[in-house]
């Protein structure tokens, strides 16, 4: 989409010429113009304006030398680039500007970000004009010297910044060696100066297996502390991304009670069944009081493969987040999407649907009995040599197990093709399933619990989707989906 403003290019146009015609890239969902994506930042809305700041290298595919890039929407799906918002400079973010968040220092918008030197990273700001285009670091950056003199801590970076009363207040992402991750709890006036206030929470890194999809890690990055209101009820959540020497595991949450300077914990939850497939989410609260979520979907095939497409990282597609009857967070891409609808590809019973495409939003109502599993297959060539194939299955009166299968995927024998899993509440017969699938994007959502994954097919012709219900009732509908036109 164009502006009325020119910019210039934020990247070489050969290499965004590459990345436009790579076969895998997402078309409604957001990516950077090429080069690299990683996390969401500074999300927020001013006026009619939502914007999002990424995790950017605008050099090269590659996690390297990371800038802040910026781009706005009216309607959370069709993005417009903005100018590089943070580059690193000589000083303290010489090695990159890390993830971090934006808030209003009374008219003044301000971003709270890490400083990447050598390899630590250290709190940083910089204050925006009006239209969060241009940014001036503070001269006395970092704003936080060092982390906390009586811990031996593992790593010190994101931010999680909100206002209390008369003062601010944040969590730093952490990890207590020997201990488990933490978010270190900081107040202060002016965002400048802070008092380091104590551990907000500290996880148990030897709890459990460090195998098991739940383990939380050595250190907890991208924290996040938020309120949901449900009906009859409302919780805090801890959201944090869970990583350990260098490996990114995956995103959980915390549901608890924010209460003084410490977070009881009730229930450990996962965030998204996909894993590292939805990885450093952050959230940010509407005007209208909704609670939107991005995350970072990583690549699912070599650097080398990355580096060939030039470019890597999708952002999911927004969701929002309520909290469901049992306590758990609930979360489906935000109702807009549904606005990129073209052509009805299918409406009728579910089971035998067959339709076709890579770019389509699919609605399921499933009445899944005891012993009942659904199947939707995308992705998928005729004679399913490739296809990856989502499945929900029953596995006792509360529960269904929610899967996809990727053994088949891909051709391609160096691309991630692991099974991902997990458990979906259920409350009476009924599963709702919506799926999107966006070239090598996809994202379920069966009964408001997400499983994202990246899937990278070799043949033109893997476009078939087909739903098999073995016997279980239910109706299916269909949508091409639109571009977004993002960057063109
Ligand atoms: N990515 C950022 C870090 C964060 C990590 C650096 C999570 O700030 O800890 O690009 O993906």
């Amino acid at each position: 989409m164009t502006g009325d403003t020119t910019y210039p290019p934020l990247v070489e146009a050969a290499l965004r010429e590459r990345a436009a015609s790579d076969p895998h890239r997402p078309r409604f969902h957001f990516t950077a113009p090429a080069g690299w994506l990683n996390d969401p930042n500074g999300l927020t809305r001013r006026g009619d304006e939502y914007h999002l700041f990424y995790q950017f290298n605008p050099l090269a595919p590659v996690h390297d030398r990371i800038h802040w890039g910026h781009a706005v929407s009216t309607d959370l799906l069709h993005w417009r680039d903005l100018p590089i918002a943070l580059a690193p400079s000589d000083g303290p973010d010489a090695d990159g500007c890390w993830s971090g968040v934006l808030v209003n220092d009374g008219d003044v918008p301000t971003i709270v970000y890490s400083g990447r030197h050598g390899d630590h990273e250290l709190p940083c700001i910089a204050t925006g004009s009006p239209d969060l285009v241009e940014w001036t670091k503070h001269p006395g950056n970092p704003v936080i010297p060092s982390p906390p003199a009586d811990l031996d801590i593992v790593a010190f970076r994101d931010h999680c910044v909100w206002r209390e009363g008369d003062l601010w207040r944040q969590i730093i992402g952490s990890g207590i060696r020997g201990q488990g991750g933490t978010a270190l709890l900081y107040e202060s006036s002016d965002l400048r100066e802070w008092t380091y206030l104590g551990p907000l929470l500290i996880g148990d890194s030897d709890d459990r297996s460090r195998t098991a999809l739940d383990w939380t890690g050595t250190m907890w990055e991208c924290v996040d502390l938020f309120r949901v209101d449900g009906d009859r009820t409302a919780s805090d959540i801890l959201v944090f991304s869970a990583w350990d020497d260098g490996v990114t595991h995956h995103p959980l949450y915390w549901t608890g009670r924010y209460e003084g300077d410490r977070f009881v914990p009730e229930r450990l939850h996962r965030l998204d069944l996909g894993g590292r497939f939805f990885y450093a989410p952050q959230t940010m609260r509407d005007t209208d009081g909704r609670r939107l979520m991005f995350g970072w979907m990583q690549e699912g095939r070599s650097d080398a493969a990355s580096i060939a497409a030039g470019w890597s990282g999708v952002m999911s597609l927004p969701r929002s987040v309520t909290l469901a009857a049992d306590g758990s967070l609930c979360q489906y891409p935000v109702d807009e999407v549904a606005g990129l609808r073209g052509d009805l590809l299918f409406a009728g019973p579910a089971d035998g649907a067959a339709f076709a495409g890579e770019q389509v939003d699919i609605d399921l109502d499933i009445d899944l009995l005891a012993g009942h599993a659904v199947e939707i297959a995308v992705r998928a060539t005729g004679d399913g040599r490739e296809c990856s194939v989502y499945r929900i299955e029953r596995t006792d009166a509360r529960t269904a197990r929610l899967s996809l299968d990727r053994s088949r995927s891909s051709l391609d024998p160096t691309v991630d093709a692991t099974e991902l899993s997990g458990e979906v509440p259920l409350d009476g017969e009924r599963v709702h399933v919506r799926l999107l699938v966006d070239h090598s994007a996809l994202e379920a959502f069966a009964n408001g619990v997400p499983l994202a994954a990246r899937v990278y097919p070799t043949r033109a012709d893997a476009i078939g989707i087909t739903v098999s219900t073995h016997g279980a009732g239910g109706t299916a509908r269909a949508w091409r989906m639109r571009d977004a036109d993002v960057h063109r």
